[in-house]
Order: C-alpha cells, then structure tokens, then sequence
C-alpha cells in the first residue's frame, strides 16, 4: 500500500496521484499543506526535511519526496514497458521529455502563471509581469506543439511518465482567465487526456480553496 501526504490542489501532489491512478495502485493519501497545514511540524519534517509535499512511502520503505524521484521511482517499481522502458535509451527519452515538462512547464507555468492569476488579490496582479509569463511559457509550448503535431503523446504515441510531468498542469493552464491563442495540437493532445479516468479523478480538481480574492 502506498501513502500519500498531500492536498490534492497541489499541482505537484496532482503529478503524483495522477500517476498513481493511471498505475492502478492502492493508496491512502493524507491532507497536508496549504490550509490543511501539517507540513511545518517536527513529525513531518522527519518524513521531509522540506516541509513540501508530496511525500510518498511505499509499505515500510523510507519516505520518498521530490516529486520528479517519486514518480521516476513508481514507475519503475510498477510502470509497465510502454510507461518506463526497460531499455536505456528508450527511457532516456522519455525521462528527457519529464525532466523537460518539470524544468520548463511547471516552473513557468505554476509560479509565474498560475499563483499571479490565482493566487494574487486582482488588485495585486501585474498584468505586464503575468504577458511576459505567458510570453516565456509561450516559448517552450512552440517546443512542445511541435512535438505533438508529430505524436499523439509528448514522448512519441504512448502514454508515459512524461505525459505525466507535462500534462498535469494542463488542466488550469486551460482553466484560468488567461490569452491561450493557437496550439491545436496541444489542445487535442489536452482534450485526450481529459479522457482519461485517472486523470479526471486527480487533475481536474478545484482550486478555489487556493484563490486569493
Ligand atoms: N521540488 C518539489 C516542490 C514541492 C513543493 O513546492 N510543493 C508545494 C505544493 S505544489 C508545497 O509543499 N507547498 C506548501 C503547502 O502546500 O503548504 C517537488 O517537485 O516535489
């Protein structure tokens, strides 16, 4: 059995449970973080010395945080050849493409995008700093449209790890009062995946407990 600690509006937390249920794998997950706190006590931070979630333990194995390593590590230990290829280089591929996602899609998307939208009373937000933003993240979706004209998922025409770091924050990029002109094949490639039970039951969550109003 898995544990989980984390909320389920955190993006990060999202990834995880996301991947979790397109593995079909028993979980229990645990509210920490935001308004459920938790996160800053001493018993936490011997599971995560960071005080972030999420924080994965697998049965007695020692708690895993980080969540690129988690989701890396579930799919090896469960993902099946298509996911997370045994094979060196097929899996390097696609571990480009998660690094990819998590370095250049959520790092641009979630800070910058996402907590200046949201998460910022609209008497706050600087709408120059959040054009130059999307202006940014813009750059790195050219990189990723191209990618799916070609294939139907980011790493080629499977389903795997990498659609998993890159799609996860999709569903408020989609969601959010923001300028999203062009990128057809990102949005057929968003539209599949909204298809997807697990990514329904664990992406497509509610953020309202994060606005700021
Ligand atoms: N690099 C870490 C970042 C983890 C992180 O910043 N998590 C956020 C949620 S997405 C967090 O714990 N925020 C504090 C909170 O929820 O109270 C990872 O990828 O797991």
């Amino acid at each position: 059995m898995l544990t989980v600690w984390g909320r389920r509006t955190s993006s990060n937390v999202q990834a995880l449970m996301w991947c979790i249920g397109e593995l079909k794998l028993p979980f229990m997950r645990h509210d920490i973080g935001h308004r459920y706190g938790g996160n800053d006590s001493a018993e936490f931070k011997k599971l995560n010395p960071n005080g972030t979630v999420p924080v994965l333990r697998d049965g007695d194995g020692a708690s895993l945080w980080e969540t690129g390593a988690i989701l890396r590590y579930l799919a090896a230990r469960y993902g099946d050849a298509e996911f997370w290829p045994q094979d060196v280089e097929a899996r390097a591929e696609i571990d480009k493409w998660a690094e990819w996602s998590k370095i250049n899609i959520a790092l641009n998307f979630t800070g910058p995008i996402f907590w200046r939208v949201v998460r910022t009373a609209p008497k706050d937000r600087d709408a120059e700093a959040i054009a130059g933003a999307i202006s940014t993240f813009n750059a790195k979706l050219d990189i990723a449209e191209a990618q799916l004209e070609r294939n139907a998922f980011l790493a080629g025409n499977k389903f795997t790890l990498a659609d998993i770091q890159f799609g996860h924050v999709l569903y408020r990029y989609y969601d959010i009062n923001i300028d999203r002109s062009g990128y057809p094949a990102l949005k057929r490639y968003y539209d599949r995946l909204t298809a997807r039970a697990a990514f329904k039951e664990h992406v497509m969550v509610s953020y309202d407990d994060l606005r700021v109003l």
